[in-house]
């Protein structure tokens, strides 16, 4: 299974973005890092030249709202239907309740969205989720 990561938009807080892509290897995942300050249409991109299963967003800056809200029309360029779309990190300013937060980012076309969660059980739950679909 192949797995396209990284931050988005203008967010440096690299140390969770490592992380990741140690976590994802360990679990037996293909990763395709493309680091922090990753735009949007820069992710899509990888995920259609590398055919990739997952696309994993992190944020931690706040401003991922910003950046994601256009996701909807972008992965309609394209025959997306299979790949799974998962973000997490901090997804806004403070503390911010997640009942408001995780609908908004599914109506931008997320299919797994985690506020202030830990990754390892973001994690679970994807591998929990691609084995439903399996
Ligand atoms: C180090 C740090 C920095 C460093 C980053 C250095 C670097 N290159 O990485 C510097 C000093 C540059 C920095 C800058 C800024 N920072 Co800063 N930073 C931090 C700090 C102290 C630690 C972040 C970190 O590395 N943590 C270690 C990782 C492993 O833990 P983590 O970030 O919590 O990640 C976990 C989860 O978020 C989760 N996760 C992350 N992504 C994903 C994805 C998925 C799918 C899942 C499931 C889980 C997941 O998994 C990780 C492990 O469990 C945090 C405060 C804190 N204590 O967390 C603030 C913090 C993230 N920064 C913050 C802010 C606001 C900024 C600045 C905007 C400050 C400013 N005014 O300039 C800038 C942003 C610059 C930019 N353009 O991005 C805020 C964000 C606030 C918010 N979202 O509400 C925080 C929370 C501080 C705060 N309390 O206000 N920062």
């Amino acid at each position: 299974m192949k797995v396209v990561t990284g931050v988005v938009g203008n967010d440096v807080h690299v140390v969770a973005n490592r992380l990741i892509e140690i976590s994802l290897k360990e679990r037996g995942f293909e990763v395709f890092n493309l680091g922090v300050n990753t735009y949007l249409e820069e992710f899509i991109d990888a995920v259609v030249e590398t055919r990739a299963d997952v696309l994993l967003i992190s944020s931690l800056n706040g401003e991922a709202e910003g950046w994601c809200r256009d996701l909807q029309s972008l992965k309609s360029n394209y025959d997306l239907k299979d790949v799974i779309f998962m973000i997490g990190g901090n997804l806004g300013v403070g503390e911010m309740n997640p009942a408001e937060i995780v609908p908004k980012f599914k109506d931008y076309g997320f299919d797994l969205v985690f506020h202030q969660v830990d990754l390892n059980e973001g994690l679970d739950v994807l591998e929990e989720y691609l084995g439903a679909r399996r």
